[in-house]
């Protein structure tokens, strides 16, 4: 009880008092184990921040690793992000809110692993926060794999033999990396093994945090920290290993410190036009005539439409895929357009998926439970007709795919040589237009009621024209291109 009351005194301010988001009973304790570094580095931030008075203008990212849940201890604001990508979040939350101190708390692999790229590109262009990286050789977390720091000859679990340069490569100096950037203004790595090594690892999180109060750019502090479960140590076995094996092959030191030299950096204004944004977002409704709120009434609106449209790159693919999208925006639906880009060049497919509804849209992926297949080569209809729904849909494009595909009874098959008559018709680039008046034929005669029926004739010139924007010329070009691929369509079904 006595000494619960110590540590609760001398607990830093920038603490919360007790940590009540940690679930289970223990509020007073972290959940590290004995010995293992992120507390000490902890502590020496929370201090920090409450010294500096920001502990209300800092975010503080926790990272994937042993310290994904630093935020039950800082009394600042937390950013928990995907594995790796502190560097983004960070990015972002800067840039937001030029007046606040961001700090990226991350592991070895979390930084120079899965977040390397993320990381360097941060520090190359001297966003303006600061990175404490622990260094402890190891991937704690998950039970002692190899992380890109483990030294030569360690052994962990996915390097039982030990690490070796010839498979595994060189362990990964960061600091002196960073350091030959150009951006960064600090860089230093430090080591928390004794009362001396702590207190300039005190000095340099100070002296990072500060760079980041007064704006002068990238910092980072590399801090070579214990993890005594997964290298099968004890504590003093633990401090030996980075005194000696760890600090010979990453010195301590100051690799880089323009601190006082650098003057605070004059970010330009950022420009915010709400109404652009609303432009963007809500474009007006083009159509005349139309009711605002016009509610397309046929049975196959009443549930979500999941559509996906595919061939190589070039076939317009994915323009048609935005067309439907922005004909589902005139009508009033929510809809989705995502688009997928293949390697073309090597006979790869293009694709991208569009979901209409009427209600919310929860994932924007269509992969299964296809109801609608719009598809323009060989190797899409290969890859994509598994993905047909039960009552599916499947339109093919039968200038480029001769031999009519199978469907399983209760699916629809359609085809149409979209691609042979958009070349009659002058320009190859519109075969995507035709394809969009097949498809109109297709639902004006099975699917849609009279009214919508009525009304697609009208919502496709307005659609073309929300993509088009200003471009009058294209727009009448498919808006020919789409009423012949709708007549040649009409008179094959009317056969
Ligand atoms: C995308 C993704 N890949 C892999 C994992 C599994 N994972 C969780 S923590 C971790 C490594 C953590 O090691 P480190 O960053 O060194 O932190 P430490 O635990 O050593 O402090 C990995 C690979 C994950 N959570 N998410
Ligand atoms: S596993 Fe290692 S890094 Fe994770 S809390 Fe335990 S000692 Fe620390
Ligand atoms: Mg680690």
């Amino acid at each position: 009880m006595i000494m619960g009351e110590r540590v609760k005194l001398t607990r830093p301010e920038g603490f919360f008092e007790t940590f009540d988001r940690r679930p289970g009973a223990v509020k007073k304790n972290m959940h590290y184990c004995p010995g293992c570094g992120h507390g000490i580095l902890h502590k020496l931030i929370a201090e920090a921040l409450a010294d500096f008075g920001i502990l209300d203008r800092t975010t503080l990212i926790s990272p994937v690793g042993c310290s994904v849940f630093a935020y039950y201890y800082f009394d600042c604001f937390g950013v928990q992000v995907p594995h790796g990508r502190s560097a983004a979040a960070a990015t972002g939350l800067v840039r937001a809110n030029r007046g606040s101190v961001v700090i990226g708390y991350q592991g070895d692999g979390d930084l120079a692993a899965i977040g390397f790229n993320n990381f360097i590109q941060a520090a190359n262009r001297g966003e303006n926060y600061c990175v404490f990286f622990v260094n402890n050789a190891i991937y704690g977390m998950t039970g002692g794999q190899m992380a890109p720091t483990s030294l030569i000859g360690q052994k962990t679990t996915t390097s039982p033999y030990g690490r070796s340069e010839i498979n595994e490569g060189y362990p990964l100096k960061v600091s002196e990396m960073v350091a030959q950037l150009q951006a960064p203004v600090y860089v230093e790595r430090v080591s928390l093994t004794s009362t001396r090594n702590i207190m300039k690892a005190r000095q340099a999180v100070r002296k990072a945090i500060k760079n980041n109060i007064e704006k002068k750019g990238f910092s980072l502090v590399e801090v070579l920290s214990g993890c005594p479960v997964n290298l099968k140590m004890n504590t003093k076995q633990m401090d030996e290993f980075i005194d000696t094996r760890m600090t010979d092959y990453f010195p301590l030191g100051v690799y880089k410190d323009e601190s006082a030299e650098r003057q605070t950096i004059t970010y330009p204004t950022p420009v915010f036009d709400a109404e652009k944004v609303r432009e963007a977002l809500y474009p007006d409704k083009i159509g005349e005539g139309v009711a605002d709120d016009y509610r397309c009434g046929s049975a196959i609106f009443d549930r979500e439409l999941r559509i996906k449209i595919a061939g190589f790159g070039g076939q317009g693919v994915l323009s048609l895929g935005l067309i439907l999208a922005a004909m589902g925006k005139q009508r009033n639906f929510n809809v989705s357009w995502l688009p997928s880009y293949g390697p073309e060049m090597r006979g790869g497919t293009a694709n991208c998926a569009i979901i209409v509804n009427r209600g919310t849209i929860g994932s924007p992926i269509v992969d299964s439970n296809c109801d609608l297949l719009l598809i323009l080569n060989k190797p899409s209809l290969e890859k994509y007709l598994p993905e047909l729904g039960e009552n599916g849909v499947l339109f093919y494009d039968s200038s480029t795919i001769e031999e009519a595909p199978a469907v399983k009874p209760g699916q629809m098959l359609f085809d149409l040589n979209a691609s042979d008559i958009a070349e009659a018709f002058g320009n190859l680039k519109c075969a995507n237009a035709v394809v969009l008046g097949a498809l109109s034929a297709i639902l004006k005669a099975r699917f849609l009621d009279e009214r919508d029926a009525a009304d697609i004739d009208q919502l496709v010139p307005d659609a073309l024209r929300e993509c088009f924007h200003g471009k009058e010329k294209i727009v009448n070009m498919n808006i020919e291109a789409y009423r012949l691929g709708q007549q040649k369509m009409s008179e094959k079904l009317t056969d």
